[in-house]
């Protein structure tokens, strides 16, 4: 058990109520994180494979180039894929495999691959349900001037389109980003993430134009599409809760910025074809405008079948620094994140799962759209007992509580129609390397040889269980 959570007790499956017979369940990755085959088949570098050789970048210099060895063991992980009884599988392709540098025409080799697997998640009904970008941009693209280059929105379309064209007559389910705030603030601002960028004002463009490259993708999709084809398109982004620390105005104003900046300054141009005023104008104090061109908010809002939610937390805000002061040293207003003495993940993640049920409801309130759980689960350290198992009871816990929050906001009138457990295996976790399990199956690198983790198999039965409810 973990030492994290050392309360967490071994829940047994039940079958969660009020959860509709249509209510999907499946297992998510990326391909970066599990794919490997770095050099093969025609793919090359992607930011993720440059920042990688930075020293210092990702804990002990680690590297996707061999990852869960997922590209040449497809067929195996489909199996075990199949094998939990999930209905859907969320996996997304590699941008550098199917469109080498970013540019030009498709490679038949990197397309092959995904052929290949949705013939593999047929075979066993399992749908497949595709991201068309998890961060790994080709490299040249970056050279070129990366997100903050508004260029860059018009090959995602280009690439998005190969992708549609080549895939689109079997599969119906399509994300075209995944989380564009980790990309812009994490990739541009914070510089923790590829390219590893520093600069506050190209993140916000990179915001701006990723929403962008959304929106002319999701246009020639849908326009792709017609009416005859079944097409469920969305996007996912990261979400979570600002709470504030006390009912001061400085902490609700605190809230109001972190909820700008982390929602609705996505959701309001994707849902509602306007950014909100108030974090343009937070956005002033620091200099920054976003490049917004005529035409831009309409292709933004092109309408949107689902949400594709990604919880892992929500956050306690305060207005003032830990003395009192309301203003940083340029100046500027504060927004402090406040540790909680809850219990936590490897992660260092606070476990609230009850702000996963106000985050949906609130959703529901502000923008209406049905949305699907994309993603959500927890790194702990996990041990092997000495009979080979992983008896995880921490992350069942955690995946159980965040199912019944789920469910809760269901009842409570939130649209929510699909929960996928992030991740079907150990992988590749950013700059944390492989130090960080999120997995419900356990990878053994040195073997690359799968063992189902105890919350594989409650997630499993929890599923059944479900469905024969329901049936
Ligand atoms: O592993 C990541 C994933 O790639 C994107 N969402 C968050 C996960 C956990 O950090």
């Amino acid at each position: 058990m973990n030492a994290t959570t050392p309360q967490a007790l071994v829940r047994p499956a039940v079958a969660v109520p009020g959860m509709p017979a249509g209510f999907r369940w499946g297992v998510a990755t990326s391909a970066y994180q599990i794919e490997g085959a770095a050099a093969e088949d025609g793919r090359t570098p992607s930011i993720w494979d440059t920042f990688c050789r930075v020293p210092g970048a990702v804990v002990r210099g680690e590297h996707g180039d061999v990852a869960c060895d997922h590209y040449h063991r497809m067929p195996e992980d489909v199996e075990l894929i199949a094998g939990l009884g999930v209905d859907t599988y969320r996996f997304s392709l590699a941008w550098p495999r199917i469109q080498p540098g970013g540019r030009g025409p498709a490679n038949a080799k990197g397309l092959d691959f995904y052929k290949r697997l949705i013939d593999e998640l047929d075979r066993r009904n399992v749908t497949p349900w595709i991201t068309l970008y998890h961060w790994d941009l080709p490299q040249e693209l970056e050279d070129a001037g990366g997100w903050p280059a508004r260029d860059t929105a018009y090959r995602f379309a280009d690439y998005a389109m190969l992708a549609y064209e080549a895939l689109g007559d079997r599969v119906a389910h399509w994300t075209t980003l995944n989380e564009p705030w980790c990309s812009a603030m994490l990739g541009y601002d914070a510089g923790v993430h590829a390219p590893g960028r520093r600069n506050f004002g190209d993140a916000l463009h990179a915001v701006h134009h990723l929403l962008l490259g959304h929106g002319l993708a999701s246009s020639r999709i849908r326009e792709a599409a017609g009416s005859t084809r079944p097409l469920e398109l969305g996007i996912t982004l990261n979400l979570g809760t600002a709470t504030p620390e006390t009912d001061s105005a400085a902490d609700r104003e605190a809230c109001r910025r972190a909820d700008g900046m982390g929602r609705r300054l996505y959701l309001d141009p994707l849902v509602h074809g306007r950014y909100p005023e108030d974090v343009l104008a937070d956005l002033a104090l620091h200099g920054v405008e976003l490049p917004v061109q005529e035409g831009d908010l309409a292709a933004i809002s092109t309408p949107l079948d689902v949400l594709g939610v990604n919880f892992y937390r929500g956050a306690l805000f305060s207005g003032t620094t830990e003395d009192g002061a309301t203003a940083d040293a340029d100046g500027l207003p504060v927004t402090r994140s406040v540790p909680r003495d809850l219990p936590r993940t490897a992660m260092d993640w606070e476990i609230t799962p009850g702000e996963l049920t106000e985050l949906l409801l609130g959703l529901q309130h502000d923008y209406g759209v049905p949305t699907v759980i994309t993603e959500n689960g927890a790194a702990f350290d996990d041990l092997v007992a000495a009979d080979g198992s992983v008896p995880d009871a921490d992350r069942t816990a955690y995946l159980a509580d965040h199912i019944a929050a789920v469910a809760e906001a269901r009842e409570r009138g939130a649209d929510v129609r699909g929960y996928f457990a992030w991740s079907l295996m150990d992988n590749f976790e950013w700059a944390y390397g492989y130090d960080k399990r999120f997995g419900i199956v356990r990878v053994d690198y040195a073997t690359q040889a799968r063992t189902l983790k105890d919350s594989a198999k409650w997630y499993r039965d929890t599923i059944r269980l479900t469905r024969d409810a329901t049936r």
